[in-house]
């Protein structure tokens, strides 16, 4: 019963909160971010990225002290704790990409104003490495010029596929000394980490699910469920994980625990490429796909969840909120979130005055 609960305590904090959202300044995006590949970035723009992430890490978080966000500290650990407390209701439901799409955009926001970064949040285009002989010579794990490597060897993990030579805590590069204090905690029924960013580097699921004909094969699925499907995976047994949880299982340690998987930075170079994913798919025939949605209200695979079913589907007009992270006007309706760029298009099903609140916009990928 706390499932559906909170749920609903939830759904009428957005509802209430979003009709005195004011509008979007302007109503139209003129001057979009440009998310940018990771290897595309200047050593300069990628250690000022680095720079403005270490810096959330040191700022007060706004959530310490909350009784729903135990264990927050720091302004990192905020959004980290938001996407724990809300893991049952925005994984394996139809606005599972929009309800990620808030909360990059809310980080991204933090970086630039709280933390003096001038980029956006960059993307890691996983296809470009994923069929390299050693994936971990990707230049997103250098140790200098990125997030850093493995976590150390740890014979006690339960090591996920084959080949896996990590499970411990990350040994270089710039995040190796953090302390993280949220943890999944019993309520979720999995093992509290080490308070520290691990990882387990697979070289089995790259190759699985994370191969540039997948992502060109994302573009031909006609409907939003079949993308949906596609993106997301179909079940927990690893041969149907899709990009989604390939992507998480690519990584391992941290990133594997649906609840706590922005404990690593890697979270949102991972999530905001999968966006990209998305958008690119938008826009592919925007005059149908930009407000396709589709997909369930609850979890549609519940192996990791233990609540009841949550009836009904996800529509335009569900409420996506950051909750107390975000505020009112983080609390939108998921068809506001649909178009990147803001316009002040006719959502169907909204109401004519409520608008697109994003400005932004992805450069491509370097070919290969
Ligand atoms: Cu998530």
């Amino acid at each position: 019963m706390l499932f559906q609960t909170k749920f609903a305590a939830l759904l009428g904090f957005a509802a209430s909160a979003v009709f005195a959202m004011p509008d979007f300044p302007g109503g139209i995006c003129t001057s979009p971010l440009i998310r940018k590949e990771w290897r595309t970035l200047t050593t300069a723009e990628k250690s000022s990225y680095i720079n403005a992430v270490k810096c959330l890490h040191t700022k007060p978080g706004v959530l310490a002290g909350h009784p729903s966000h135990d264990g927050v500290t720091t302004r990192y650990e905020d959004f980290l704790s938001e996407h724990k407390l809300q893991t049952p209701l925005i994984h394996w439901v139809g606005h599972f990409l929009a309800w990620h799409r808030l909360m990059i955009v809310r980080y991204e926001k933090a970086l630039r104003e709280e933390c003096a970064y001038n980029g956006a949040q960059p993307y890691w285009d996983w296809s470009l490495d994923a069929l390299r002989s050693n994936f971990t010579e990707s230049p997103i794990f250098d140790p200098v010029t990125g997030f850093g490597t493995n976590g150390r060897w740890d014979p006690d993990e339960p090591h996920l596929g084959p080949g896996l030579t990590g499970g411990g805590c990350i040994y270089n590069g710039p995040f190796k000394d953090w302390r993280i204090g949220v943890m999944p905690g019993a309520a979720t029924g999995m093992q509290d980490p080490k308070g520290c960013i691990a990882r387990d580097i697979s070289p089995i699921f790259p190759q699985m699910h994370l191969r540039p004909d997948q992502v060109a094969a994302v573009n031909s699925q006609e409907t939003f469920w079949d993308f949906e499907l596609y993106v997301n995976g179909r079940s927990m047994n690893p041969e149907e994980f899709g990009m989604h949880i390939g992507g998480h299982a690519s990584i391992n340690g941290n990133m594997s625990n649906p609840y706590t998987s922005p404990t690593d930075p890697l979270f949102y170079m991972h999530h905001t490429n999968l966006d990209r994913v998305w958008w690119n798919w938008q826009k592919h025939d925007s005059s149908y796909r930009l407000f396709e949605t589709g997909g369930t209200l609850g979890p549609r695979v519940m192996e990791t969840y233990n609540g009841p079913p949550i009836p009904g589907n996800s529509t335009l007009t569900t409420p996506i909120s950051l909750g107390f992270l975000g505020g009112d006007q983080y609390s939108v309706m998921a068809g506001q979130v649909h178009d990147i760029q803001g316009r002040n298009r006719k959502v169907p099903g909204l109401h004519p005055s409520i608008k697109g609140i994003l400005c932004y916009d992805y450069a491509d990928p370097p070919t290969q």
